[in-house]
């Protein structure tokens, strides 16, 4: 049984895995407007992975006793500077998510819950592969300095680094 403090630190990281989803859906839809299709698919695939991070808490805390709860979401930005201004958005929120998971590790601690100190360990690991993978787009892009035909070869890295993950995380049949 969750204790009423996780429970309530757990839905506050549903809402954040979901306004994760939503942030990522609009940039997405912002780089395809823009032509940039494999950023497009990328951050499609990217939003649908930080939907499935809301539901698995959701269904945790349920299965644990609680209830998770689905947030009203704040409306994300619609447009952005460049792709740059995108990805440099994207590590500054998986920066924050990933403190936001390892406060309630430390919280998990401290009330002895070592069921979700052990649940939350998934999303450690996924934080850092999440934080590594935007701080390599943004170097990425910084070294490229906005140039246009440089631009044209991320785009397609991008879609390389799509198609693998979309089919990975297709829901088993
Ligand atoms: Fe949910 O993994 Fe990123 O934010």
């Amino acid at each position: 049984m969750l204790s009423k403090k996780i429970e309530a630190a757990l839905n506050v990281q549903i809402e954040l895995e979901a306004a994760s989803s939503n942030t990522y859906l609009a940039m997405a839809s912002w780089a395809e407007v823009q032509g940039l299709t494999g950023v497009a698919n990328f951050l499609y695939g990217h939003s649908d992975e930080e939907r499935m991070h809301s539901t698995k808490l959701i269904k945790f805390v349920n299965e644990r006793g609680g209830h998770g709860i689905v947030p009203s979401l704040k409306a994300p930005a619609a447009k952005y500077k460049s792709v740059t201004d995108v990805f440099e958005g994207v590590l500054k929120h998986e920066e924050r998510v990933s403190q936001s998971i390892n406060e309630l590790v430390d919280l998990c601690l401290k009330e002895k819950d070592y069921a979700t100190h052990n649940f939350l360990q998934w999303y450690v690991t996924e934080q850092i592969e999440e934080e590594s993978l935007a701080r390599t787009n943004v170097d990425k892009l910084k070294m490229m300095g906005g140039e246009k035909a440089a631009l044209y070869f991320f785009d397609r890295d991008m879609a390389a680094i799509a198609a693998p993950t979309a089919s990975a995380e297709k829901p088993a049949k």
